[in-house]
């Protein structure tokens, strides 16, 4: 579920596990002492107006952030959700804040934390690329590009 990562022997660590834990296609971001990764979407109904994107945080630094918003021109709006089991039915609710302590992966999964794209401009195809701006509290505004694939 999460990594631990230590300053100084942490460079060469942190990237054996990059290139283990990451699909081949997919590209990390990083700013500051986080780094971004598995950034990932799925395609969407022609007519459908919502969008889902994983993706997973790793704050190789010594003091907690917090990812406070998300922004994309492709959508009207994006939520940071969490999806929970409540009384044998799935269901999601959006969080102001997803908090990315020091030495910890936080993963969004389906079924799991999540971003939702609503009022999506155009539908999103396999191949496709689309921009996204992840605003950190502390380490600031990160640009990441968002890929397109298959369902897993
Ligand atoms: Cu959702």
């Amino acid at each position: 579920m999460y990594q631990r990562f230590q300053r100084g022997c942490g460079c060469a660590l942190l990237a054996l596990w990059l290139v283990a834990g990451t699909p081949a296609t997919a590209a990390d971001f990083r700013i500051a002492d986080l780094i971004v990764g598995q950034v990932r979407s799925h395609p969407t109904a022609p007519a459908a107006a919502v969008g889902v994107v994983y993706f997973s945080v790793t704050n190789a630094g010594h003091r907690m952030d917090r990812l406070r918003g998300i922004t994309s021109p492709i959508a009207r709006a994006v939520e940071i959700h969490e999806s929970r089991n409540v009384d044998g039915m799935m269901q999601m609710r959006a969080v102001d804040a997803l908090e990315c302590p020091p030495g910890i992966t936080v993963k969004s999964e389906p079924g799991g934390l999540h971003v939702m794209l609503l009022g999506l401009s155009r539908p999103l195809i396999i191949g496709m690329e689309f921009p996204m701006v992840l605003h950190f509290q502390d380490a600031g505004m990160l640009l990441v590009r968002v890929q397109v694939s298959a369902r897993e």
